[in-house]
């Protein structure tokens, strides 16, 4: 379909200097893409926040808003793993499920305020539930399918989620994955102390699961009996909309908190904006929903915008290869957004099979969670976008709500594995490590000056927390944990995390999680986990480990089947390293730190080029290294 883009090089240039010049004014203009019970009259105050004295419902947003226009246009377009199995819901039928989950956990005792934690497969009721929570006001906390039962037991006692909404199992081929005896093991975990209280089972297959009476229901007898309709609740601007665990690279992951009128108006914008979205379009943004790109731009953005948006139970070359370009071609997507890790993953497979489909209802391609090299940009714009597609790179993070760094289709000139310019009304910076910014074109600390109406408010439980991690690092400026490179054209290329956050995949793993885990092993004195580059996952992670002295032949030989046992267990498979290596003494410094950055290159392969080594307190531990990575 032939369309008009929404921006030209003319209309963009107009936008960023208009959010320059009156950010204010911009901002409140923004907003009015949203409907609200009480219109916000201020942008952003330093004290209240986003569109303080506004109220808003998101699902109202999101669903109401729509039945008028579009109530029987497809909002989800479903497709099972098997290929005869696709369900279609339009804006009317997905109000209607809304709402009657709704009425569910209202009935279940949820109240304005209270976290409800979602965990399911990639069926629609994910993002039913969403906009369950969102129309009585409640929080949801969505847990990765991958997470194993520890790392769910962690965020359920962190967030007191007394409601859980979870399947009877996930469907992978003839497999079946597990989801609620995970959640069980989860809740059991914590024995008397667990905050929850009711578990509501969706029935993905017609498997049995067993059910704990008094605490345990399967939903669908309830959705059958439950009205309809349901009251939203009219929030403030600035009241939570869902807490989201995210890896840092200190300590525990945190519960990054999002707000209402703030986070919508972003989710709308950026989609709206990077995607060119067009009234017809068949959005696919292959997120799992347990990740914030699967908040923003599979649950949020484009419902907010009337979207009609695809959702994929399948795997991507399950059962055979090429099975999303089936998808795109069965389906008429038009806009398709995904990881470099899998662009790389399908690349691999070759040209014969995309080329076997007809991609042509394509337009628009996007790239997102890490840095997308060369020749990955290159293939998914040349071989799946047929040359012809605009291919956004968008860099944002779990914190900044939605995408802050990206190409706006036929607005700006692309430039391969650039993230481009930042969206109107975004003011990044790039600073040495002293702070102080830099001009021109340089390499840098990436930051963002100012706010913007995505920002997460807080972290869960911890406001100084928040402050310290991303507001303290660089006074005056929000820290993003990255690095980046600025050409003279003002361009940004992404170059990875400066923090201990390691991208394996684009899911984000702190050092300090994977060490926590692995210091559960009695055998192991100490730890450190480190990124490599990696061919098709962009980052894997390597791990050392030292044992205590004494420990027999045996106790040796099992050491590296504990840790990959222990990280899978206490944070999930996505996390198990590419290898172990275990060492006599890791590198430090006189004071006593790990060296990071040594450990790094060794694991790469490197044996010389260090630089001065007399500052460790163990120089000596280097060529050790060097030689038991070598020999592995
Ligand atoms: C949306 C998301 C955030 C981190 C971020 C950065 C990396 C994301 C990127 C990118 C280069 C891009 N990242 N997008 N790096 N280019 N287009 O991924 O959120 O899971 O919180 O990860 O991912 O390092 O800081 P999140």
């Amino acid at each position: 379909m032939l369309s008009t883009p929404r921006l030209t090089p003319e209309s963009y240039k107009r936008l960023v200097e208009t959010a320059r010049n009156d950010p204010e004014a911009f901002w409140l203009r923004e907003s009015r893409r949203l409907e609200w019970s009480t219109l916000p009259t201020t942008a952003v105050d330093a004290e209240n926040g986003w569109f303080a004295d506004g109220s808003l419902n998101v699902s109202v947003n999101c669903l109401d808003r729509h039945l008028a226009t579009r109530g029987d246009q497809a909002a989800i377009i479903w497709q099972g793993e098997e290929d005869s199995n696709v369900l279609r819901l339009t804006y009317r039928d997905l109000h209607a499920r809304v709402c009657a989950l709704a009425n569910i956990l209202r009935d279940s005792g949820v109240k304005r305020g209270d976290r409800v934690a979602i965990h399911l497969p990639a069926v629609v009721e994910g993002i039913i539930a969403m906009q369950a929570c969102a129309r009585i006001g409640a929080m949801h906390m969505v847990l990765f399918g991958g997470f194993s039962a520890e790392a769910i037991a962690d965020r359920l006692a962190d967030s007191g989620a007394a409601v859980v909404i979870t399947a009877n199992v996930g469907r992978r081929g003839a497999k079946r994955i597990p989801f609620k005896t995970t959640m069980d093991a989860a809740i059991a975990l914590r024995g008397e102390a667990s905050t929850v209280r009711r578990v509501l089972v969706v029935e993905v297959t017609d498997d049995t699961v067993p059910l704990t009476e008094g605490r345990d229901a399967l939903l669908t007898p309830l959705l059958e009996a439950a009205p309809t309709t349901c009251e939203p609740e009219a929030m403030n601007a600035t009241d939570p909309l869902f807490l989201l665990y995210t890896s840092g690279s200190t300590g525990k992951p945190k519960g990054i908190v999002h707000g209402t009128g703030g986070y919508l108006t972003w989710a709308s914008y950026t989609h709206e904006l990077i995607f060119d979205h067009q009234q017809g379009d068949v959005f696919w943004c292959t997120a799992d929903i347990g990740w914030i790109t699967g908040h923003t731009y599979v649950a949020y953005g484009p419902l907010a915008n009337g979207a009609t948006l695809m959702l994929f139970e399948g795997m991507p070359s399950h059962p055979m290869p090429g099975r999303w370009w089936d998808v795109i071609q069965k389906h008429g997507v038009t806009t398709f957004y995904t990881s470099p890790t899998a662009i790389r993953a399908l690349m691999s497979e070759g040209n014969e099979i995309p080329a076997a489909y007809d991609l042509s209802s394509l337009r628009v391609l996007g790239s997102v969670g890490e840095p997308i090299n060369h020749e990955a940009w290159t293939w998914f714009h040349d071989v799946i976008g047929g040359g012809r597609c605009a291919l956004v790179d968008t860099w944002w993070q779990t914190e900044t709500g939605g995408a802050m760094i990206s190409l706006v289709p036929y607005a700006v000139e692309p430039r391969p594995a650039s993230a481009t310019l930042p969206l109107p009304g975004v003011n990044p910076v790039l600073l040495d490590e002293k702070g102080t910014p830099l001009d021109g074109a340089v390499e840098g600390i990436l930051c963002i000056d100012g706010s913007w109406p995505g920002r997460a408010l807080t972290i869960w439980n911890d406001d100084a927390l928040f402050q310290t991690t991303y507001l303290k690092p660089y006074p005056g400026h929000y820290f993003t944990g990255d690095g980046a490179r600025r050409d003279v054209d003002g361009y940004y290329w992404i170059t990875g995390r400066v923090d201990d956050v390691i991208n394996v995949s684009g899911h984000r793993i702190g050092s300090a999680e994977i060490e926590d885990a692995i210091s559960e092993i009695h055998d192991i004195s100490e730890s450190s986990a480190v990124g490599i580059p990696h061919d098709i996952k962009g980052q894997g992670l390597v791990v050392y480990i030292v044992p205590h002295e004494g420990l027999s032949e045996e106790q040796m030989a099992g050491l590296k089947d504990q840790v990959i046992k222990i990280i899978a267990c206490k944070v999930g498979r996505y996390a198990v390293p590419e290898a172990v290596y275990v060492v006599p003494d890791l590198p430090k410094t006189r004071s006593g730190k790990n060296v990071r950055r040594l450990m790094r290159k060794i694991a790469c392969g490197e044996t010389e080029g260090f630089g001065d080594l007399s500052t460790l307190a163990n120089p000596g531990i280097v060529g050790e290294l060097i030689r038991i990575v070598g020999k592995a």
